[in-house]
């Protein structure tokens, strides 16, 4: 069978362009099949839809949707697919997220709920044999009376099943990226899911907090080829946690001392894993940056999310972590339902305790699939977007959208714009001796993505960051209450009673 992926247009997105990773798994296991696979990524060329899809001939469409940003590009694309006569599945965590909304198109005729591989291999045998698609597990579609039916849902697979990832599927070297010290760092995964149950973060219904571990041969082999065969020097791991035990650290540093591998490489930890030991084995094999997310500095709000982490230990991680030659990063989240300013006052101060100016803030947005989502959606305080045009315009984690803190929207908005200013100015943002490599690498990024799609694409895009620059410019400068208010200047030695 012939399948034809989309990874849609973010439209103007203020970071590198990415290698599509769940597509690139699918299409990866399909072709191990035995199906012939393309994915065609429309942030990093232009595409001429209806030439594609005469020259390739799909026998179905699958477009990824992994938030809000691709939805106006996957209905382009969708209508084109129902043009074409194929079946059109969306999948991804927004769509798995949110059935009713991307059913609601005429385009889409199913939505791939969960992880896409094995239902995808099932969708090419019923399309081989001609048995109909809504007897496949894991599938979500309207029924003739246009009510919503599920299919059911998978077990989770042992991700050994899936095999390797096939880099050919991908225009590899368009993805390559300047990041914290790497000239070409490109994304790669290792394990999916997390045992938390954090009330903000859909994990817990995704993978229903559960955590599996790609094989240790398989991720040190893909990072040998992207490093041999394409000069890959960074690879960004996205599993939401790296490791779980001190074991999967050492397997996977010696596996990778080895292969003696030249690539530098990043992940994301959960503060209290990892001890000075772990961290220095794993800078010795090439880790480089390691994001902790800490999420909140107040204590009651900790409890409130689920988070059960100890603020001291988050220091002395950081610290350790910094003095070892690892740049810490240090994720957190404000304006959570009821915030106040208080709370937002001690992220602040937790924030400016800690040995590292890489503070990536999220502003909180309700996503579906989580406590906070439920609560504040059965409390009435949140009115969930009721169309996908709706859907669209919400950007998670950037836009205020709906304000559900105490505090107003004008403060959050200083407060993400404080920090994203410091950590692009900061020269210590970086372990570099080179002055704003941060800022220079973020620039020069964007520059080469935005570029990608050609002239009119780079002026319309240029614009926006134009005007984002300037809108961070101005709230971290302009609001000095703010500033004050919030203790956003005032470098904290040490919080009490952590
Ligand atoms: C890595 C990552 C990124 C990378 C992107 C890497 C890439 N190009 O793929 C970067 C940093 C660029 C990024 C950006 C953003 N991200 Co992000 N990201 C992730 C993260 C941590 C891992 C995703 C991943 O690669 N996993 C590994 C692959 C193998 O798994 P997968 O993507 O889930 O794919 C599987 C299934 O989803 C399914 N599937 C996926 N696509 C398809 C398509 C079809 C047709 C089918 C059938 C199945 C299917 O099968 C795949 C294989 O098993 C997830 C969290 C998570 N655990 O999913 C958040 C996550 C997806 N991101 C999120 C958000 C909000 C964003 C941003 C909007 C952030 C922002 N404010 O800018 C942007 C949007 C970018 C975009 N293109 O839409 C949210 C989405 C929430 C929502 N419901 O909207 C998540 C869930 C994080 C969170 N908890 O908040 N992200």
């Amino acid at each position: 069978m012939r399948f034809l992926f989309f990874f849609p247009s973010t439209g103007y997105y203020n970071r590198a362009i990415s290698n599509p990773l769940g597509l690139l798994a699918i299409g990866s296991f399909l072709k191990k099949n035995g199906h012939e696979v393309k994915i065609a990524d429309r942030n990093i060329e232009r595409i001429d839809l209806k030439k594609l899809f005469d020259s390739f001939r799909p026998d179905a469409v699958g477009i990824s949707v992994m938030s809000a940003r691709g939805i106006k590009d996957a209905l382009k694309i969708s209508r084109i697919g129902k043009e074409n006569g194929v079946p059109v599945v969306w999948g991804g965590q927004m769509s798995s997220m949110q059935p009713e909304l991307s059913l609601s198109s005429e385009y889409v005729d199913f939505v791939s709920y969960g992880e896409g591989e094995y239902t995808w291999l099932e969708i090419a045998e019923a399309l081989e044999k001609k048995t109909p698609l809504t007897d496949i597990r894991g599938l979500i579609y309207l029924d003739g009376n246009g009510e919503l039916v599920f299919t059911g849902e998978r077990p989770f697979a042992d991700l050994a099943e899936f095999g390797r990832l096939d880099f050919s599927l991908l225009q590899m070297e368009k993805y390559a990226q300047r990041y914290l010290g790497c000239k070409k760092m490109v994304y790669l995964y290792s394990a999916k899911g997390c045992p938390g149950n954090c009330a903000f973060c859909a994990n817990t219904k995704f993978h229903k907090s559960t955590f599996r571990k790609r094989p240790t041969g398989y991720v040190v082999a893909e990072m040998k080829e992207l490093s041999e065969k394409y000069g890959i020097d960074g690879i960004y791991f996205s599993d939401e946690v790296f490791c779980l035990k001190r074991s999967d650290v050492v397997e996977f540093c010696e596996t990778l001392k080895r292969e003696n591998i030249d690539v530098q490489f990043g992940i994301q930890l959960r503060i209290g894993i990892c001890r000075e030991e772990e961290l220095q084995l794993l800078y010795d094999s090439g880790c480089r940056w390691a994001l902790f997310g800490v999420e909140t500095g107040n204590k009651e709000m900790q409890k409130r999310i689920h988070k059960h982490i100890n603020y001291d230990i988050v220091r002395q991680t950081i610290e350790i972590t910094d003095r070892i030659g690892i740049t810490p990063v240090a994720t957190f989240i404000v304006g959570y339902p009821g915030e106040t300013e208080e709370q937002i006052r001690d992220t602040v101060h937790m924030i400016n305790s800690l040995k590292t100016s890489l503070i990536p803030l999220s502003l909180f947005t309700p996503l579906p699939g989580t406590e906070f989502y439920n609560e504040v959606v059965a409390s009435g305080a949140y009115t969930p977007p009721k169309d996908l045009r709706e859907l669209s315009r919400l950007i998670a984690t950037e836009s205020v959208g709906q304000n559900l803190s105490a505090v107003p929207s004008r403060d959050l908005r200083v407060i993400k714009s404080w920090f994203t200013w410091k950590a692009f100015t900061d020269k210590q943002a970086v372990k570099s001796d080179k002055k704003f490599e941060f800022a220079i690498d973020t620039i020069v990024s964007g520059l080469s993505s935005i570029s990608m799609k050609g002239v009119i694409s780079f002026f319309v895009n240029g614009f926006a960051a134009m005007r984002e620059f300037t809108s961070v410019f101005m709230y971290s400068h302009f609001f000095p209450s703010v500033i004050r208010k919030y203790d956003l200047n005032v470098e904290t030695k040490e919080q009490e009673g952590s």
